[in-house]
Order: structure tokens, then C-alpha cells, then sequence
């Protein structure tokens, strides 16, 4: 009975193949994912810019130790380099806040040194690692993150830089750059919108984040290897997802079962259980119409509260570097900004003052003169309506600002545009302001609920947005394809078992 179970996965990135992997470990052999697209990997893609590869989705493993089962597939692929294999990298605890060697440029094309700005960094990491202990204390003085940081860097700043009163104008500044670059963390358009309370859920695991040299779809590449060939079926989209099904023949026909699958090309599949992995952001925009019955309201709730966001990469290459040889990061500053508030006044004529800065590509030797930007919220998905030239435009004349160089003209460009891709629509999961780890479990709780007198388990739900302290990550979206995998292992369990000692 277990064997022959039909089971379907939606979506084919790397929680879907996680839980493919698993259920075939455990012996299940009809097991089928359906993807939309054309590839495997979801948002998980390199892509190139010229010679170069680039990941226009997930960067880094965060936390690649032991307890990461990303890094332990990256270990076993051998897909890593070895200084990221190192026992040392692995002790390294930096709180999900590598430490970067940054350069400062401000916008009156000044290039600020580590005495001006290292305070003001060290002073937001503060703030920042305090609103994340309300999650274990309770008692959040107020409903969000960006509400918080903001109030507190305005109170405690005149206190801590009364000594250095010159430089409390372009720390502050600074510190209105670092929360834009904690949108881009968190994927969301203001800290405003991310919740005080729930925002110490997220689990950080040591570990020097680490990059794959060869690219992040190299490990999707090894995991598809292990799967049977012919098991996804590219370019279907599902439509709706019929659970309750008892419209058809009774259940004794192979074309039969408590769940149909429709695609939108009209194919329908019949199955005895659906996996979703879909993105949060899918669910919000077809939640009506992707489950009939309709999701439970308590779920459907659950759904419109937690937060999905956008965070885009904007690559750069360059003839020759403008920034230092050890620099990892570049910050942009824009003087004016000092009234701490992330987000943009008029998005058509501003929204590049959200580019909160670059990451440098490295090793040097390997991308050449690489930048990535990276730009959250509003602003980033307005990025994504204008065309390749305007974009390059618009952050060159910011360089030219920016280094007081008016030559600067990088040679090559390319984005990403996770919120109007179809199947992501936004690029990761935020606890959003009133949303609590009830509202993660209770996406991933599976239906019917329980109690129900209909069969058992016929929709789970995975994806990295049903992952309480690993929300937002590739890590996170493995494990919850295993999570789901393993409830219908263990929903099997009793009965093989029985049959067994039979
Ligand atoms: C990580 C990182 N990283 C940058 C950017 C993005 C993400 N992440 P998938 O979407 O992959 O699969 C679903 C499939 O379903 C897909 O193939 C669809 O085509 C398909 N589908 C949809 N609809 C369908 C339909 N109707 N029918 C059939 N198929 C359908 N994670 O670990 N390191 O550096 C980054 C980053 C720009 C966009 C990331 C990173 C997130 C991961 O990419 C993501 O979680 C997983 O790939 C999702 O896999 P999945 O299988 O669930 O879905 C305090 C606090 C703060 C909290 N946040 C801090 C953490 C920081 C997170 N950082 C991320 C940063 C970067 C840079």
C-alpha cells in the first residue's frame, strides 16, 4: 500500500526534490513532481555575466557547519572549496551577520574611513541583536522592528556621540544605509512591516557563510541525479488543487483519488497525496483558486499575514576596480538621509536611493571586477518594470555621485526580477508585523485538518515559508521537503509494520 501511493509534488526546487529524495529512501516508488517551468532549482539559479557565473537567486549557505544539511550535500558533492570546509570556518559564530570588510562612499563623493563609520555600525548591530531577544523575553515595547531601531537609534545617538558631535549627521546617514541593507536581509520593503516580537525566530547555525565556486545549482544538478529520470514533468503549471475529491469513480480506479491535480494546460492527475512547495508569494496571489475547496479561513489568514518581499541583485562588471583590493562590501551613503527612514519618497524619480550597496565578487582572479547591488522593496520591484539601459543608467550616474568620478561606466549588466517572475513572485519570507510561529505552522499544517472524517494527509505543505527558525533559506526548505516526506513515512509506518510481522 505504501509503495504504491501516488504522490505529487508541486514545484521542483530544493524542497520538493529534498522530499523526492526522502519517500523514495523509504521505499515509495510513485512519486512525481510537477513544475512550472522549465528547469529544477526554483529559486535557486546561476546564471552568467559574460565569463562569469552569478547567482541570480540564494547566495551563500548561511551557517555552513555540521547541522546545516545544505553544507553536509555541499561536503558530500564535493562542491565546496576547502577553506569553506575547514573545521575553523565551521566554528566561526558571527550571528548571521558576516563581517564584511566594508568601504564607505558617500554622496558628496567622499570616502569615509572605519573611525567615522565603524562606530555607527557597531552601534546599529547593537540595536539590531536587541530586537531580536524579545522573541525569547516577550515584552516587545512595540509592534515592529523598524519602529524600534529607529526610536532607539534616535534616543541612545546624542548620548553615545556626544564626544564626536561633527560626525552624528553622517553616522546617521550611515545608519539609515544599514537599515536599507536589512531590508535586503530580512525581504521586505520597510523594517516597519517586519514583527518585533517573532523576530528572534529566525535560527542562525554557525558557520563563515560560504558560496559555491562552481555555482548553486551544482548541487541541485547532484540531487536531480539521484532522482529517477522522468520523474518532474516540466512546463505544467497547476492550476487547482481538487482535495475532498469524491466527484470521480469510486477510489478503486487508478484514475481516481481523494486529490485531483489540474494543470492549467487542462491535464488533470489523480493522486493520494499532493505536496505544495510553491513560494509564499504564489500562495498569496492564488490563494482563491489554487485549493478547491477553498483553504481553511484559519490558514488562509495565516497566509495574508506573514510577509513575502522582494530583494534583487543588480551585477555590475567593471574594467577596473574603484574600490580597495581587500573590500567585500561597499556601502552607499547618501548624506541627506538622516531622518532614519527606509524607504523612498517618490519611487519613479528616486527609487535607486534604495540601493543600499555592493557585495565585491571574489576571488578576484576568478570574476574579475564583479559588484553585486542589492535593492529591496517597492523600489526593487519598480527596478524590474524599466529596461536593462535605464537601470545601468541610473546606477552609473549614482557610481559618478558616488566616487567623484564622472568616467566610471561599468561594462556589463544584469538583475533579477524575482516579483514579477511568475512562480516566486517576490523572493523570500518575512515574519511580518502581528505574525507569530503560529501562523508558519499553521501554513504547514496539512489537510484535511485534523479531526476531519475525510482521508487523512491529502495536501501537505512545504517550502521554506513553512519552516519556523529556517524561514527564508535554502536550508530551510530542505528541511521542511524532509519534514513532509517524513509524516507521510511515518503516516505509513504502523501499517508496514503490521504487514511486516504478518
Ligand atoms: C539561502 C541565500 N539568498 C537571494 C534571493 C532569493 C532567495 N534565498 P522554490 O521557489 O525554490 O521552489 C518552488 C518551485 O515551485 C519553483 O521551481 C516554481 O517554479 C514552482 N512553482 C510555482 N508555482 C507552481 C505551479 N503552479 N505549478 C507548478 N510549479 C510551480 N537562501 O539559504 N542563502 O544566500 C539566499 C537569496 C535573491 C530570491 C534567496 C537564500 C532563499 C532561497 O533561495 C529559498 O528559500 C529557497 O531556494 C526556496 O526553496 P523552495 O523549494 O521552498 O521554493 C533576523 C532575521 C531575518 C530573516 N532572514 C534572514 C535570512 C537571510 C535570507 N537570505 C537570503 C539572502 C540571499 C542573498
Amino acid at each position: 500500500l505504501q509503495r504504491d501511493s501516488r504522490i505529487f509534488i508541486i514545484g521542483c526546487g530544493i524542497s520538493a526534490i529534498g522530499a523526492a529524495q526522502k519517500l523514495l529512501k523509504h521505499g515509495f516508488c510513485n512519486v512525481h513532481i510537477i513544475e512550472a517551468t522549465g528547469k529544477s532549482g526554483g529559486r535557486i539559479r546561476t546564471g552568467r555575466l559574460g565569463d562569469n557565473i552569478v547567482e541570480i537567486g540564494a547566495n551563500w549557505i548561511h551557517g555552513p557547519s555540521k547541522e546545516n544539511p545544505v553544507f553536509r550535500l555541499a561536503c558530500d558533492y564535493q562542491l565546496l572549496d576547502k577553506e569553506s570546509m575547514s573545521e575553523e570556518n565551521q566554528a566561526v559564530d558571527i550571528g548571521g551577520h558576516p563581517l564584511f570588510v566594508p568601504n564607505w562612499f558617500t554622496s558628496s563623493g567622499r570616502k569615509l574611513g572605519p573611525e567615522v563609520m565603524g562606530p555607527a555600525l557597531e552601534f546599529f548591530m547593537k540595536i539590531l541583536e536587541r530586537s531580536q531577544q524579545f522573541y525569547d523575553s516577550g515584552g516587545e515595547p512595540m509592534p515592529s522592528v523598524g519602529k524600534f531601531v529607529k526610536s532607539e537609534a534616535k534616543r541612545l545617538a546624542p548620548e553615545e556621540w556626544k564626544e564626536d558631535q561633527a560626525n552624528i549627521n553622517i553616522r546617521m546617514a550611515m545608519i539609515n544605509t544599514l537599515l536599507k541593507l536589512e531590508c535586503c536581509v530580512s525581504g521586505t520593503h520597510t523594517l516597519d512591516e517586519v514583527g518585533l516580537g517573532a523576530f528572534g525566530m529566525y535560527k542562525t547555525l554557525p558557520g563563515l557563510d560560504c558560496t559555491f565556486p562552481g555555482g548553486y545549482e551544482g548541487l541541485i544538478d547532484n540531487m536531480m541525479k539521484e532522482l529517477p529520470k522522468g520523474i518532474v514533468s516540466y512546463n505544467k503549471q497547476v492550476k487547482c488543487i481538487h482535495w475532498n475529491n469524491t466527484k470521480d469513480e469510486p477510489d478503486t480506479t487508478a484514475t481516481s483519488g481523494p486529490v485531483k491535480i489540474e494543470c492549467v494546460d487542462g491535464k488533470t492527475f489523480a493522486a493520494d497525496h499532493v505536496i505544495v512547495t510553491v513560494s509564499l508569494g504564489y500562495l498569496k496571489k492564488h490563494k482563491d483558486t489554487f485549493l478547491s475547496p477553498s483553504l481553511p479561513l484559519n490558514k488562509l489568514h495565516s497566509i495574508q499575514r506573514m510577509g513575502f518581499g522582494t530583494n534583487n541583485k543588480i551585477f555590475l562588471e567593471f574594467e577596473q576596480p574603484f574600490w580597495d583590493e581587500d573590500c567585500e562590501l561597499i556601502y552607499l551613503v547618501w548624506e541627506d538621509d538622516t531622518d532614519l527612514c527606509d524607504v523612498v519618497s517618490d519611487i519613479k524619480t528616486s527609487w535607486i536611493r534604495k540601493l543600499t550597496g555592493f557585495t565585491v565578487l571574489k576571488p578576484t582572479e576568478r570574476f574579475g571586477h564583479v559588484l553585486c547591488g542589492w535593492i529591496a522593496g517597492h523600489e526593487s520591484e519598480y527596478m524590474e518594470t524599466l529596461s536593462e539601459l535605464e537601470v545601468l543608467h541610473s546606477v552609473t550616474q549614482v557610481l559618478r555621485k558616488f566616487t567623484g568620478n564622472p568616467t566610471i561606466a561599468p561594462r556589463k549588466l544584469l538583475r533579477s526580477q524575482w516579483f514579477h517572475d511568475p512562480y516566486s513572485c517576490g523572493s523570500y519570507t518575512y515574519v511580518a508585523k502581528g505574525c507569530s510561529g503560529y501562523d508558519i505552522d499553521n501554513l504547514a499544517e496539512p489537510l484535511p485538518p485534523n479531526g476531519s472524517n475525510s482521508k487523512p494527509l491529502q495536501v501537505l505543505f512545504a517550502g521554506e515559508a513553512t519552516h519556523r527558525s529556517f524561514f527564508s533559506t535554502v536550508h530551510g526548505a530542505l528541511m521542511a521537503g524532509w519534514r513532509e516526506a517524513e509524516r507521510l513515512v511515518s503516516h505509513y509506518a504502523p501499517a508496514s509494520t503490521i504487514s511486516s510481522k504478518l
